[in-house]
């Protein structure tokens, strides 16, 4: 029997690469390009398998390509919000993710994100860089500890958990957080945390409020003007999650009127570009949508794709199907 055909839409981890070319007719995306729509029709058309990324947006006018020949997406991270699910699921085709693996090092980076944005680490490099830096005064890029303050977080899944374990284990924070079902407090190891009704009550308690929920559908503009308005006056807002989670506009107009102390941002509305508004203010961090970007775990993220072809070609569920 033919192997199957897959097809890599981005530069995977060499060794995944090396990997998949070893069980899978397997045709690599060479000079990394970002994928138009109608190299993803294609894709669909002609390959068993695609394996694509956030930067693939695989929505239902994509997806209604005539007589596809993939029978499956093995997406390559965990949030799938740029992959109209239920457009897949009606053409047949299956959808799986890598949960687990980026939960620490996405935790890491929220972390960094909070650190930085408090202790003005980007301006203080800036300043530094420009030849701007003129020596030590008791008053110079004064911040805020973390020590002491309440951490609000919204959506306490494995990323959710993991920040808020970094954040009162190693800085002494209170937690409060908000969440689509109630947890039990067993299930929250050693932590200790306040679970809430209402977004709400977590931004008016919160000091840094970060997001951990999955974008698109009903969480577009979770942060929304009225939302944003609703964070305490001189909070901060840190997001590792998806870009849409936030009303990047409201974001930047809550920003200029001084209404929030900073924002720490991974993740963009329309990424890559960035609203220019946020690239001129000096209160706010902006990454590459750098969350899970480690060589551990963006290999391990590579072979738990792996893990999903291979149970899928083998007639098995794969585990991590999310479609
Ligand atoms: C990935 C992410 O790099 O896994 C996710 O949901 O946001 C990132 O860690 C990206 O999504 C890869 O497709």
């Amino acid at each position: 029997m033919s192997r199957p055909r897959i097809l890599l839409t981005r530069r995977w981890p060499e060794a995944v690469e090396r990997r998949l070319g070893e069980l899978f007719d397997t045709t690599l995306n060479t000079d990394d390009h970002r994928m138009s729509a109608d190299e993803l029709r294609a894709a669909l058309r002609d390959y068993d398998a695609v394996l694509p990324t956030v930067s693939d947006r695989l929505d239902s006018a994509v997806l209604a390509v005539e007589a596809p020949r993939a029978r499956i997406l093995a997406n390559y991270g965990v949030g799938y919000s740029h992959i109209d699910i239920e457009a897949a699921r009606a053409r047949g085709l299956v959808v799986t993710n890598t949960p687990g693996v980026l939960t620490d090092c996405t935790a890491d980076l929220a972390l960094t994100l909070m650190l930085m944005v408090a202790r003005r680490a980007g301006e203080g490099e800036r300043e530094i860089r420009a030849g701007r830096w003129t020596g030590w005064r008791p008053t110079h890029l004064v911040g805020t500890r973390l020590g002491g303050k309440t951490l609000g977080i919204i959506g306490m899944g494995r990323i959710g958990q993991a920040v808020a374990l970094r954040a009162q284990h190693g800085f002494g924070m209170k937690v409060v957080f908000q969440n689509r079902s109630r947890l039990a407090p067993e299930r929250l190891g050693t932590l200790q945390a306040t679970q809430l009704e209402r977004v709400e009550d977590v931004l008016a308690q919160a000091d840094f409020v970060s997001l951990h929920c999955p974008g698109g559908g009903a969480n577009r503009h979770l942060m929304n003007a009225a939302r944003l308005a609703a964070m305490k006056p001189g909070a901060f807002l840190i997001n590792t999650a998806r870009g849409d989670v936030v009303d990047e506009a409201a974001l930047v107009e809550a920003l200029q009127q001084g209404r929030l102390a900073g924002a720490g941002l991974d993740v963009f509305e329309d990424e890559p570009r960035v609203h220019p508004g946020l690239l001129a203010l000096e209160n706010v961090v902006l990454l590459p949508h750098l969350g899970s970007a480690t060589r551990e775990t963006r290999e391990a993220m590579g072979m738990r794709v792996v893990d999903n072809l291979v149970a899928f070609f083998d007639g098995r569920q794969p585990p991590d199907q999310v479609g």
